[in-house]
């Protein structure tokens, strides 16, 4: 820990400009908070610095060009149920901006603290005997729900309630307050009867499960969220055939030759799908970026921290959209996916 620890105040003093003799007084302060309590805390600007470093790592994200934005709310010193979900709502509260979407996170206490979602909003799903209601990525979590009293009403698009467990007591269940959950129906520039799919998706992604580690020290409760990336939606929530599934209807809709694989009707639903995923946000007013705009955004990226004298990490296979990716200059480079610190990561799952 204290090699790490070392390592991270070396970056966050030369990186924020700040005097050298102040590091070495930090230095010390640390090292002698690690021999005698085994860890040392965080000050709230170390945890701030922290945080964006970690996102400007995270090889898998075409969203860092933003990386300095990123609001941190220090909720560190929570330790029960009730305040981390005031906390949460009001993470979701900020965050949404009524549309205007802020990059944001709150970090809790380092372990005693977990947020059992996956997303802080995401729709549950049911297996019944002959299809799946719902998001099929939820179904084990949404099972967990059930068996600790919570009830779904078993619609295509039911919000699981937060799940939040402090220390190794029973985790508490809340249903989030409709007014904190801004939603999207998705329709069509053209189509009228897209409206008709009934399809519509959360406005926010909130990424609650992951881990942020900071100089030796690791936070398993820290949600974060950013905006979406319109193919996260349109090319694989909405048209992954073991997700929604949608492809096949908005084919049908469209009068295409769904028999033969060469008419390209998926390709072609796909396309009119992710325009109107696209289309239902900006009329909306909800933030969401293109894939063409975002791997724009990540050359502006790349270019910036090659100019800082730092080199970019990621990762390849998750960089790429999953749409037209050979249309964006990603597809056409190799990068390196060596993981660097501070960063987030997955964690094992706590149910
Ligand atoms: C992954 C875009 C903000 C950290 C991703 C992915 C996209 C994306 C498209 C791939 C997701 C997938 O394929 O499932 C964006 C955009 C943002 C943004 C458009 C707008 C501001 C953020 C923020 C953070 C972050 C604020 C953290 C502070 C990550 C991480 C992953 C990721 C850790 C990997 C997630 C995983 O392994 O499941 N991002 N991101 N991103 N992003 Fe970003
Ligand atoms: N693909 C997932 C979300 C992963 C993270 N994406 C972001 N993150 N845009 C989905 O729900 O579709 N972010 O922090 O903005």
């Amino acid at each position: 820990m204290l090699l790490e620890a070392q390592d991270f105040i070396h970056l966050f003093y030369r990186e924020t400009g700040k005097a050298e003799i102040d590091m070495h007084i930090r230095l010390k302060e640390i090292e002698s908070q690690i021999n005698t309590v085994g860890a040392y805390e965080h000050t709230t600007e170390e945890l701030e610095f922290g945080a964006k470093v970690a996102w400007r790592n995270s090889n898998k994200c075409i969203g860092r060009l933003f990386w300095q934005s990123l609001t941190v709310f220090d909720k560190r010193h929570l330790h029960n149920e009730e305040a981390v979900f005031e906390a949460l709502i009001a993470h979701m509260q900020f965050a949404t901006n009524e549309g205007r979407i802020r990059p944001t996170i709150t970090i809790f206490s380092q372990k005693d603290i977990r947020v059992w979602n996956h997303q802080l909003i995401r729709y549950a799903g049911y297996e019944t005997e002959n299809w799946i209601i719902g998001d099929s990525d939820s179904i084990e979590f949404t099972k967990k729900c059930e068996e600790l009293g919570w009830k779904g009403k078993r619609t295509n698009f039911d919000v699981l309630p937060l799940v939040i467990q402090v220390k190794d007591h029973p985790p508490k269940l809340f249903d989030i307050p409709e007014q904190y959950i801004l939603e999207v129906p998705i329709r069509h520039p053209e189509y009228d009867w897209f409206e008709d799919l009934e399809m519509k998706w959360y406005a926010v992604p909130m990424i609650s499960n992951m881990k942020l580690e900071i100089g030796g020290i690791t936070y398993a409760a820290a949600p974060f969220n950013g905006w979406y990336m319109g193919t996260e939606i349109g090319a694989r929530n909405l048209a992954d055939d073991y997700r929604y599934n949608m492809l096949p209807s908005v084919a049908r809709g469209m009068g295409l030759n769904t028999k033969s694989n060469a008419s390209l009707w998926k390709d072609r639903a796909l396309l009119e799908l992710n325009t109107a995923v696209l289309f239902s946000f900006k009329k909306d007013g909800v933030s969401i970026v293109d894939h063409h705009t975002a791997a724009q955004q990540f050359k502006k990226f790349e270019e910036i921290e090659k100019d800082a004298g730092r080199d970019v990490t990621g990762n390849w296979t998750w960089l790429i959209p999953p749409m037209s990716p050979a249309t964006t200059h990603i597809f056409h480079k190799p990068y390196n996916n060596e993981k660097v610190t501070p960063n987030y990561s997955y964690q094992p799952s706590p149910y």
